[in-house]
Order: structure tokens, then sequence, then C-alpha cells
């Protein structure tokens, strides 16, 4: 894929969090997430722009359990919730904090803290609500700046880099999923939303040497 020059392109790193990592294995561990830190970086340097999220969960919420038969089926009451999963991602612990390699949020160009209500857990990172009537302000400041690329990475491919890739390209974005900067929480998972993604008309890439920056 050719792209525009780069003030025309953004990146995202979607919740590249330690939470989704074998350094945290007692959250939501994804095997290799703690290595997609050099790729995001590559990506990144594509673009002229770097956007971030973070998962910013109390432990409090209402989707938290800690029997593993419940751990990503649904069945939580509320609006804005789908599923069950384990305390992960809580300010002021280390599964909260970006995985090794990359910058601090504040050295983002934007970045986006999600999931702060107990009973909200949205995945997108574009909205904080289920029914994607909130914005968290990403598609507009994108729009700003007249973004026409966005290349997306992060955790986890078959949860929220999905759904935030899939609301980047609904808001009219191209929109590039770098594989060899997600890691996903399952096979079948990743296979279903790879599907998903392709149908709705994202591209995806195995590596960034299938794009072409402008000359
Ligand atoms: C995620 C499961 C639960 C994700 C977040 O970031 O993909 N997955 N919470």
């Amino acid at each position: 894929m050719q792209l525009p020059e780069k003030r025309f392109v953004a990146s995202f790193d979607v919740d590249a969090q330690r939470t989704f990592t074998p350094i945290c294995p007692e959250e939501l561990p994804v095997e290799g997430g703690d290595r997609i830190g050099p790729e995001l970086n590559r990506q990144a340097e594509l673009a002229g722009w770097r956007l971030g999220s973070k998962d910013s969960h109390s432990p409090e919420a209402v989707w938290v359990t800690e029997d593993p038969d419940k751990i990503g089926q649904p069945g939580v009451e509320g609006d804005h919730v789908e599923e069950h999963w384990p305390v992960h991602a809580v300010p002021g612990t280390e599964g909260f904090e970006l995985i090794p390699g990359l910058p601090k949020p504040a050295d983002y160009d934007f970045f986006v803290w999600k999931g702060v209500e107990l009973d909200m857990h949205p995945y997108g990172a574009c909205y904080h609500d289920m029914n994607e009537r909130i914005s968290t302000g990403v598609i507009e400041w994108l729009n700003e700046r007249d973004v026409s690329h966005v290349l997306v990475g992060g955790l986890a491919t078959d949860f929220c880099v999905k759904a935030t890739a899939l609301q980047l390209k609904s808001a009219g974005f191209a929109t590039v999923l770098n594989l060899a900067a997600c890691r996903g929480i399952t096979e079948d998972g990743v296979e279903e939303s790879l599907k998903t993604m392709r149908e709705a008309g994202i591209v995806t890439i195995g590596s960034l040497d299938e794009l072409v920056p402008a000359a």
C-alpha cells in the first residue's frame, strides 16, 4: 500500500500495556505481548502523529471475576460491559504501564485512558461507551489534522485492537492493521477478528515492508 506524506498518517498503539503480557501472569497475559515495542516504534516512524491508549480499570469494576470459567464470558449486568475479566490495568500497578521500549504517555501526540467507570469496559479506543455515542476525541483530533491513514498495532488483536481498527475504518480512515505489531488472546479469536476486519475493508499487513512511504 502506498502511504501519503507523513503528516496525513497516524500510528496508534492500542493498549500496549504490561497487563496483557507475560510480565503480569495474574492479569491477562498474551504470549509475546511484551515483544511488540520495537515494531510499534518502527510503525510510528512512518507516521507524522503517534496516538496511544491505555485500559485504566478499578479493581472494583462490575466485570471483575476470579473464576477462571467466567473469564472472557458474557453475562455481566450493564449496557457498557460485555465480558467478565480478571482485575487488570489498575493505575499505580505494573500492569498499567506501557510495555518496555515505548515512549511515556506524555510523549505521544494524543492519548486515551479508557474504562475508568466501574460499569463501562469499552474495547475500542474511539468511544467510551459500547453504543459509540461518547467520543474519546480520537476521530475529531485526526480529522482536524486531515489525517487519512492510520497504522494500528497493540494488544490484544481479538479485542481492543479489532474494535479500535473497526471504529477508525467506520470513521472513514484508511486503516492498516500491522500484524507484526499486535498479539491476540486466542488463535480462533484472532482468525475470526481478522476476517471481520478484512470484510470491513481494513488492510492487514504481515510487516511494514508491505507499505510504500511517500517519496
Ligand atoms: C482487552 C480483554 C479485556 C484488550 C481488554 O485490550 O484487548 N482484552 N480487556
